[in-house]
C-alpha cells in the first residue's frame, strides 16, 4: 500500500473493541536476533459488542510461530495470519484462552518501536503501536489487562531483567547460563505501558514511604560507571512523589518505581507502570557533563513520567484522539511542579517561549490541528506542541476560570471516577462541571477548534469621568475548508497601572477578585470606574489564556509596565513587544528613528541597573530578544531570513552598546565560587552572567572574546563552558576554531556533550556552516541510527539556524532532504519528526518557497516512503 493510501483514523468512527482481553501472560526469552515471545492472553467478547466478529489483532513485522486456542493448535482454516495481522475467524464467543507464540529481531529493530537494542542492552518502547511489534495484539488503549511478564536471557549478557510492577520471582536457570525474573503488574493496563529491560546497568536507589506509609523502593538504572550522573534525577523523583501528594493528593501505587536510562530513544521518556524508560539526556546529569537547562529538564521530565502514574496509566485514554487528556494534563502538572520548585515567575516565561515558538507556529501553519484531532493517519505525527503545549494551556484556563479550590475537587472527582478506566475529554470536563455546576460546553472549543485566536483591545481613558473603557475583539483565522471559527471563552487576567507605577484601585464588577475577565463574545467591553490617574492597563497578566494580542499601546507605556508592572511576565513582555515592533520594521527595511532605538536601549540599561543583581533569571530573560523565527512568525509572509537576521543583529549591538557597561560589573559581582549547585539561585545567576558575556561581544567583539576566552579556560562546570564557547562561536576567527577543536577531543568520549558541540556548530549563522555539517555527519561519533545525535547536528541546523536552512540557493533544504530519506529507511518517527522543519516554507518569500517545495516534492516521490514521513509531505504540501 502507498503511504498516501493509509486509512485514515476517525473519531467519529470509535467503536468499543468487539474482545477484551483481562489477564496477559508474556514470556519473553531474550535473544539478540532470535527472541521468543509467548503471549497467553484471557480473551472474551466484550459484554457491550454485537458478538460473532471475528477476532482482529494487531501485528507489524511479526513473525507467527504457533497459535491454539484453549490448548488446542488451530488448523489453517481457523485463522490467517501476515505480519501485520492475525485473525481468528470465528472465535469462541465466551471466555477462551489464546496463547500466541512470535518470534522477533531486536538487533534489527532501527525504528526502536517494540523491543529493540540500545548499546547492546534490551528495551522496548510500546506508546503509540510498539506493543503490536512484540505480539498480536488488541493493541489501542481501551483495552486494559493485568500483565504477568517472564523474562529470561543469558546471565553475562542481561544480568538486570525489569518488567511492570512488582517482581515476584527469579534466579538462575539450572545447567544453562540463563536466568529469568517474573513481574507483576497487577494494576489494569494498556499494551502501550507494556515495558521490560534486559541488560547490564548499574543502579542507585533509595527508600521513599508514601503519605500512608507504604515502603516503595525508588531506583534509577544507568551505564555501569554513570551511577553519580543518575544521583539528580533520583533526586527529582523523590520530589516529585512528595509533591503529587502534596498538590493533587495522589500516591504511589506499586512496591518498586524503577527508571531506566537508554542512548537511543525517539523521544525524552516513557511513563510505562513502574518501569519508566527514559533518554539518558534527560537522566545524567554531572556538573561537568551537564548545563543548568539539562540540570532542569531532567528534573520537569522526570516529574513528567511520574506524574502520568496517575494521569495517563491510572486514568488513560479510550482512544488516540483524547491523547491530550493525559498529555496535556500531565505538562500542565509539570509545569506547576517546576514552578513550584524554582521561580514561577521565569519558568512561565520560558514556557510561554516554547509555546510560541512552537505551538503558535504550528497552529498557523499547514500541521495545525485541534488539540483533539478528528482524523489521522498516524497517531505518532500527533506528540505535537499543540497536543501536549496548547492542551496544558487550556487546562491552566480551566484553573483560572473556576479558581484553585473547585480545581482541585475536579480533579479528585476525575481520578476517582475514571481510576482504572479509559476516559475521554468529555469525562475531563463533566468533572468540573459536576463540582461546579458551569456549563463549560463553550469552553471545550477550545479541544476541537484549531488556531490562535487574536485578540484586539482598545482603551479609552475620561479623565474627567474617572472612567477606563477598554473593549475587545476576538478573532481566529480562518483555515481552508473549515467552517467559520466561533469566539473562544477566553480568560484575560488584568489591572491598571499608574504611570508612576502603583497600581489603581479601580472598579468593574465583571473583573473577578482574581482581577480575571471572562472574554467570551466576539466582542466586548469593560469599564471601570474610579480611575483616579491615567492608567496603563496590563492586560493578560501571566499570559492567562494561548492567544496573540493586538493593543496599540505606546512605546513609553510599555517601558512604563517594563519598570513598574507588578506582574513578572507582563514586564519581560513589554519589552518584547517594543522590541518585536523595532525588528519588524527592521526586517522589512522600514526606518528606526534613533530616539526608538535609544528609548529601548536606556529602558534596559535602567532595568539591568535595578534589577540584574535582585533577579537574575529574570534579567536574563528580559535581556533576550525575540528568536528570529519569532520574528518570522510575526511577519507572516514573503520572509526573508537573511534581513531578520541582519535586523536581529543590529538591534542586539544598540541595545549592548548601552547595557554592556554595567553587564561588566554584573559578570564580576555575580560569579559564585565554591562548589557548583543546580538549584535555580546559581543557576540563575550563571545565566545573566553568561548573557552579559554575549553582550558584550555584540557590542565589542575583541573583549566579549578575552572574556569568554578565559571563562572557556576556566570554567568549572559544563554550564559556563558551553556558554563561553556559545559566545565565540559568534566571532568567526582562529580563536572560535581552536576552542571547537580543544571542546570536541575533550569531550570525545561523551556523546551528550558531544551532541552540544554538534547542535553549536549548527546553528553558527553564516554561509559556511552548510559544509560544516555535511563534515560533521562524517565525524566519528555521529550515526544516522542515533536519534539524539541526528537531532543535535541536522535538527539544530534546520531549527535553530533559520537563515542557513533557508538559504537562497536551497541547499540547506536539499541537506535536510537527503538527511530525512537516509533516516527514513531506518527510523521513520525520526524522519518524520525532521520534516517538520519545512512547516514555514508558504511564509518564505517566492524563490525560497519554490525550492522548499522541490525538495519536499522530491521527499514524496520516494518509492518506499514510510507512513510517518509521508503523512507530514503530505499535509505540509496540502
Ligand atoms: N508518552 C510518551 C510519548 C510517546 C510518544 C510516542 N510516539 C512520553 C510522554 O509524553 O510522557
Ligand atoms: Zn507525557
Amino acid at each position: 500500500m502507498r503511504p498516501e493510501n493509509a486509512p485514515v483514523i476517525r473519531l467519529e468512527d470509535y467503536r468499543p473493541s468487539p474482545y477484551l482481553i483481562d489477564r496477559v501472560e508474556l514470556d519473553v526469552r531474550l535473544h539478540p536476533t532470535q527472541t521468543r515471545v509467548t503471549a497467553t492472553l484471557a480473551l472474551r467478547p466484550n459484554p457491550n459488542g454485537i458478538g460473532g466478529d471475528p477476532l482482529v489483532l494487531d501485528g507489524d513485522e511479526l513473525n507467527l510461530r504457533a497459535v491454539s486456542v484453549d490448548g488446542h493448535a488451530l488448523s489453517d482454516r481457523d485463522y490467517e495470519a501476515s505480519p501485520q495481522l492475525l485473525t481468528l475467524h470465528r472465535p469462541p464467543q465466551r471466555p477462551f484462552t489464546l496463547i500466541i507464540e512470535t518470534e522477533i529481531d531486536p538487533t534489527a529493530n532501527t525504528r526502536l518501536m517494540g523491543l529493540y537494542r540500545s548499546s547492546g542492552n534490551y528495551c522496548t518502547q510500546c506508546e503509540a503501536d510498539g506493543f503490536r511489534r512484540i505480539t498480536y495484539f488488541l493493541d489501542r488503549p481501551d483495552v486494559l489487562a493485568v500483565y504477568t511478564t517472564r523474562i529470561e536471557a543469558d546471565r553475562d549478557e542481561a544480568p538486570i531483567l525489569l518488567g511492570n510492577g512488582n517482581p515476584v520471582e527469579g534466579g538462575a536457570i539450572e545447567g544453562t547460563n540463563r536466568h529469568y525474573a517474573v513481574w507483576h503488574d497487577p494494576h489494569p493496563k494498556p499494551s502501550y505501558l507494556f515495558a521490560l529491560v534486559g541488560g547490564r546497568l548499574g543502579k542507585v536507589g533509595k527508600s521513599f514511604t508514601t503519605m500512608s506509609g507504604r515502603k516503595v523502593d525508588l531506583a534509577v538504572y544507568v551505564e555501569p560507571g554513570k551511577e553519580s550522573r543518575a544521583d539528580y534525577a533520583l533526586d527529582a523523583l523523590e520530589r516529585s512523589m512528595r509533591w503529587d501528594e502534596r498538590v493533587f493528593g495522589r500516591e504511589y501505587d506499586l512496591d518498586v518505581f524503577n527508571i531506566v536510562a537508554v542512548s537511543d530513544f525517539n523521544m525524552g521518556a516513557m511513563e510505562n507502570k513502574g518501569l519508566n524508560i527514559f533518554n539518558d539526556k534527560y537522566v545524567l546529569a554531572s556538573s561537568e557533563t551537564a548545563t543548568d537547562v539539562d540540570y532542569a529538564n531532567i528534573e520537569a521530565i522526570i516529574a513528567h513520567e511520574y506524574f502520568h502514574n496517575w494521569s495517563g496509566n491510572r486514568v488513560t485514554c479510550r482512544d488516540w484522539f483524547q491523547l491530550c487528556l493525559k498529555e496535556g494534563l500531565t505538562v500542565f502538572r509539570d509545569q506547576e511542579f517546576s514552578s513550584d520548585e524554582r521561580s514561577r515567575a521565569v519558568h512561565r516565561i520560558s514556557e510561554v517561549k516554547v509555546l510560541r515558538s512552537r505551538q503558535f507556529s504550528e497552529d498557523a501553519g499547514p500541521l495545525a490541528h485541534p488539540v483533539r484531532p478528528t482524523q489521522y493517519r498516524e497517531i505518532n505525527n500527533f506528540y505535537t506542541a499543540t497536543v501536549y503545549e496548547k492542551g496544558a494551556e487550556i487546562i491552566r484556563m480551566l484553573k483560572t476560570i473556576i479558581g484553585e479550590a473547585d480545581f482541585r475537587r475536579g480533579m479528585d472527582l476525575y481520578f476517582e471516577r475514571y481510576d482504572g478506566t479509559a476516559a475521554t475529554v468529555e469525562n475531563f470536563l463533566g468533572a468540573f462541571a459536576e463540582i461546579t455546576g458551569r456549563d463549560l460546553s463553550h469552553f471545550s472549543r477550545w479541544y476541537a477548534q484549531s488556531g490562535t485566536p487574536r485578540v484586539t483591545i482598545k482603551s479609552q481613558y475620561d479623565a474627567q469621568a474617572q472612567t477606563c473603557t477598554l473593549s475587545f475583539k476576538q478573532e481566529t483565522p480562518q483555515t481552508p475548508g473549515q467552517t467559520e471559527k466561533e469566539p473562544m471563552v477566553i480568560p484575560v487576567a488584568l489591572g491598571l497601572v499608574a504611570e508612576d507605577g502603583k497600581p489603581i484601585d479601580a472598579l468593574c464588577n465583571r473583573v473577578d477578585e482574581n482581577g480575571v475577565f471572562i472574554f467570551d463574545g466576539r466582542e466586548d467591553s469593560l469599564t471601570f470606574t474610579n480611575v483616579t490617574a491615567r492608567p496603563v492597563p496590563s492586560l493578560f497578566r501571566g499570559f492567562s489564556a494561548p492567544v496573540k494580542v493586538s493593543f496599540d499601546l505606546p512605546d513609553d507605556d510599555l517601558l512604563s509596565l517594563l519598570r513598574h508592572d507588578s506582574d513578572a511576565f507582563n514586564r519581560w513582555q513589554a519589552a518584547q513587544s517594543v522590541a518585536m515592533r523595532i525588528l519588524v520594521r527592521l526586517s522589512k527595511g522600514e526606518q528606526v528613528s534613533e530616539t526608538e532605538f535609544d528609548r529601548l536601549a536606556l529602558a534596559l540599561r535602567d532595568f539591568v541597573e535595578s534589577d540584574g543583581e535582585r533577579d537574575p533569571a529574570f534579567a536574563a530573560l528580559v535581556l533576550s530578544l525575540p528568536s528570529e523565527s519569532d520574528i518570522a512568525q510575526e511577519i507572516g509572509s514573503d520572509i526573508n531570513p537573511d534581513a531578520i537576521h541582519a535586523a536581529r543583529l543590529a538591534l542586539r549591538r544598540r541595545i549592548s552598546k548601552e547595557c554592556a557597561a554595567p553587564l561588566q560589573q554584573l559578570y564580576r559581582s555575580l560569579a559564585t565560587p565554591g562548589a557548583y549547585s543546580p538549584n535555580a539561585a546559581s543557576a540563575g545567576r550563571r545565566a545573566l552572567r553568561n548573557a552579559a558575556v554575549g553582550v558584550i561581544a555584540d557590542a565589542d567583539p575583541a573583549l566579549g572574546e578575552m572574556l569568554a576566552r578565559e571563562q572557556f579556560e576556566t570554567a568549572t562546570n559544563m554550564t559556563d563552558q558551553l556558554a563561553s564557547l556559545g559566545v565565540l562561536t559568534t566571532i568567526p576567527g582562529q580563536a572560535r576554531e581552536d576552542a571547537l577543536a580543544t571542546f570536541g577531543s575533550r569531550y570525545r568520549d561523551e556523546p551528550l556533550v558531544l551532541d552540544k558541540w554538534f547542535a553549536l556548530q549548527a546553528a553558527i549563522p553564516e554561509p559556511e556552516t552548510l559544509e560544516r555539517v555535511k563534515k560533521l555527519m562524517h565525524h566519528s561519533a555521529f550515526s544516522l541510527s542515533n536519534p539524539n545525535r541526528v537531532r543535535a547536528l541536522v535538527g539544530s541546523f534546520s531549527m535553530l539556524n533559520q537563515s542557513q536552512f533557508n538559504r537562497a540557493d536551497g541547499a540547506g533544504y536539499d541537506l535536510l532532504g537527503d538527511v530525512v530519506l537516509r533516516v527514513d529507511e531506518l527510523n521513520p518517527q525520526l524522519s518524520a519528526r525532521l520534516l517538520t522543519a519545512f512547516s514555514a516554507w508558504r511564509m518564505m518569500e517566492n524563490t525560497r518557497q519554490a525550492r522548499a517545495k522541490n525538495t519536499l516534492l522530491r521527499v514524496r516521490e520516494k518509492p518506499d516512503l514510510s507512513r510517518d514521513a509521508s503523512d507530514i509531505v503530505q499535509r505540509t504540501l496540502d
